[in-house]
């Protein structure tokens, strides 16, 4: 669409004159206000936040260019945002083509900056990459300040039309572009501007942009708030953060910055071993996040492999006889940041997922291979703790793998015990099978009991079972609670999983609405992430849903999931009790009366509008008997089961980092902060 909007002006440029051109270029972004999420992604918060990423993508690609140093942004009242630059100004004389402002242009036509550019390639990175016009567009109001040739020049537009032309509206020392702008409250859900987000995302761009400065200043109430993001080393610095909190194996960050010139890319990459033992990789190309990596990573990993292996083997701590170190061993604890700078990115998939340029992959293979190959040879005690953790690690694997085939062999050699605890059920067609995990002894009680045996197997765990997270495979499969669930799924665990020998169609988490349940809940769905992706991918994984309460009047009940279903069934249970006794005093208000009939739950019973309402509040599973257990919990036909999904992966994998990691703090907060919500945690 842009390639093709781009060479009609030029023809209309030579036919008409300064009217016909205007009109072409106003036509230009008409198509943005009709479809702006087909420019900008979305219109909700995500598209709304795009505009500023968008204005400052082209005040980054100035500065990277060299001209400039920092960057401000401030967030001001009645919803306008600014961004101020130090560049070079976007020229605002004629266009010898358009015949228009060059300033014009460029907010006016799409695509129309790059033309400007001339050489160097943008570096910097809009999701969209669409231009500030874009903004423009999207704007009720924008007003475009440029200081040049020591005058300050200014234009303003609404819905992206000009309100005047170009004028000189003073003087100005030095040179830079300031975008204010207030985007249009028409097409966007909402336009308020979120701090945390823009906080977040500048930090993260001021890592990649080593030597300059991000700043922002929140002027949106009376008391200002302001955030400066500046980080000499680059990715070093990035790595740095990453691992505070976690033990580094070696003091020094290993570090290299260069422009590969066989490929024309600029490779960028620090890394750091840890003592975790999962591996922490962020992959970007221009400035722009890959969570699945792509070709950049490929060619890390081919060279990290071969220089230690190369290295170890050099130094004899390899033996001749020795396997290699494996890629994941040389993984395990390493924390890498990976920047690459392309002129002509191509990704796969349209979230820009992964890096798919070949010559990514053999530019950052060679240019970080040979500076890690001489970091080695320089630093021989970093180097010592380094193979000295992927030799651990390659035994532990191997320690791994004996202890899984035992743990397999075993289960072979008795026939495949099934753990004790399992209460089994009779059918063997895994199709009409379901297996509930259960807390606790007490509600695994319950469960056994309430079930149909012909199809429902109970496995009760106890407690909390091991963090996942933290642990390794082996150190897994000791643990007893793990073993169990195992050896029930039937599918085996790491290389050997089998899914077609999945035992149970359903694999269903039952846990108690409260916050040790959630707890456990996350450490399961941890488990079944980590461990079993494959089950949760194809819809194997459920959560049960048990109710909150248990509302009676009379013979009539309900059950209710909330506060609100309660307070609904509370109101329906009287008003049809009310209707059957419409003649009886009309005792007016509500009546708290303690106690009630003998319940396993803590029952209520209260007077609403002269109706005696009983109320059982279920703390836990095991406070149900076995029929209310299976009437709301497990009756195929009456229960609500939560089928656990990965829609979005990388979400889930932050929940879990947030629940698991080594740092306390933010999973304390996320806990109390979503106690409630948890009971939907959808990973
Ligand atoms: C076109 C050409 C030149 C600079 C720019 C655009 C430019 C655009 C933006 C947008 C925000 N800040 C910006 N700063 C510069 C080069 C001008 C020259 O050669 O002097």
């Amino acid at each position: 669409m842009a390639k093709s909007d781009e060479k009609n002006p030029t023809k209309k440029a030579a036919s008409g004159g300064y009217t016909a051109q205007q009109i072409q270029v106003l036509e230009g972004l008409e198509p943005v206000r009709k479809r702006p999420g087909m420019y900008i992604g979305s219109t909700g918060p995500t598209g709304l936040h795009h505009l500023i990423w968008e204005v400052m993508d082209n005040s980054i690609d100035e500065a990277m260019a060299g001209h400039g140093k920092v960057i401000t942004l401030r967030l001001l009242p009645d919803g306008l945002v600014s961004v101020e630059d130090e560049g070079r100004g976007i020229p605002v004389e004629a266009h010898p083509q358009f015949k228009v402002s060059a300033l014009e242009l460029v907010l006016t036509k799409l695509h129309a900056g790059g033309k400007f550019g001339g050489g160097g390639y943008k570096v910097s990175g809009g999701l969209h990459g669409v231009g500030v016009s874009v903004v423009n567009a999207l704007s009720t109001y924008l007003r475009a300040e440029v200081k040049r040739d020591g005058k300050l020049w200014a234009q303003e537009y609404a819905k992206g039309v000009p309100q005047g032309k170009v004028k000189a509206v003073g003087t100005a020392k030095g040179t830079g572009t300031t975008i204010i702008f207030r985007p249009d409250a028409g097409i966007f859900e909402t336009v308020e501007f979120s701090l945390k987000t823009i906080v977040d995302h500048l930090r993260q761009q001021a890592y990649l942009l080593k030597g300059l400065k991000l700043v922002i200043i929140d002027e949106r109430t009376e008391a200002k708030s302001g955030y400066a993001f500046y980080f000499e080393g680059g990715v070093a610095s990035y790595v740095r953060h990453l691992n505070h909190g976690r033990e580094a194996k070696h003091a020094n960050v290993f570090y290299v910055h260069k422009h590969d010139e066989a490929s024309d890319v600029e490779v960028e990459v620090a890394v750091q071993y840890t003592e975790e033992y999962h591996e922490s990789v962020f992959c970007f190309c221009n400035n722009i996040y890959n969570p699945e990596g792509g070709t950049h990573l490929i060619g890390f990993r081919t060279a990290l492999t071969r220089e230690l292996n190369g290295y170890a083997r050099n130094k004899g701590l390899i033996k001749e006889k020795d396997a290699n170190l494996t890629g994941e061993d040389v993984r395990e604890g390493l924390t890498t940041v990976i920047s690459v700078k392309i002129k002509d990115p191509q990704f796969e998939g349209q979230t820009k997922a992964k890096l798919g340029n070949p010559e990514a992959r053999t530019a950052v293979e060679a240019v970080f291979g040979e500076a890690f190959k001489i970091y080695l040879e320089e630093h021989p005690r970093d180097a010592e703790a380094i193979i000295g953790k992927c030799l651990l690690a390659a035994q532990a694997r191997a320690a791994a793998r004996a202890a899984r085939e035992t743990v397999l062999r075993k289960g072979v050699l008795e026939g495949l015990t099934l753990p004790g605890k399992l209460a089994d059920c009779s059918s063997k067609d895994p199709k009409r099978c379901e297996l509930f995990i259960v807390e606790g002894d007490s509600a695994g009680g319950s469960a056994k009991q309430g079930r149909n045996r012909e199809t429902q197997a109970i496995l009760p765990i106890k407690g909390k079972i091991l963090n996942v997270e933290r642990a390794r495979l082996d150190k897994m499969l000791a643990n007893n609670e793990v073993k169990s669930l195992v050896i029930a799924l039937g599918t085996s665990i790491g290389e050997s999983f089998k899914l077609d020998d999945l035992r149970y169609d359903r694999v269903v988490i039952m846990t108690d609405a409260d916050v040790d349940g959630a707890h456990i809940r996350t450490l399961l769905l941890t488990l079944f992430y980590r461990y079993f992706p494959d089950l949760v991918r194809t819809g194997h994984i459920y959560i049960a849903q048990s109710p909150l309460y248990r509302v009676a009047v009379g013979k009539e009940f309900r059950y209710a999931f909330s506060d609100d279903e309660k307070a609904k069934a509370v109101e329906e249970l009287v008003g049809a009790s009310g209707k059957k006794k419409a003649e009886k005093a009309k005792a007016k208000g509500v009546e708290e009366v303690e106690g009630g009939e003998a319940a396993e739950a803590p029952e209520q019973a209260m007077m609403v509008e002269g109706v005696k309402v009983n109320i059982q509040r279920y703390k836990g599973l095991g406070e149900m008997n076995p029929e209310q257990l299976w009437e709301t919990t497990m009756d195929p036909a009456t229960r609500v089961m939560k089928q656990v999904t990965i829609e979005d992966a990388e979400k889930a994998d932050e929940i879990f980092d947030v629940l698991m990691g080594a740092d306390v703090a933010p999973r304390k907060r996320f806990i109390q902060t979503h106690a409630k919500a948890v009971k939907n945690l959808d990973i």
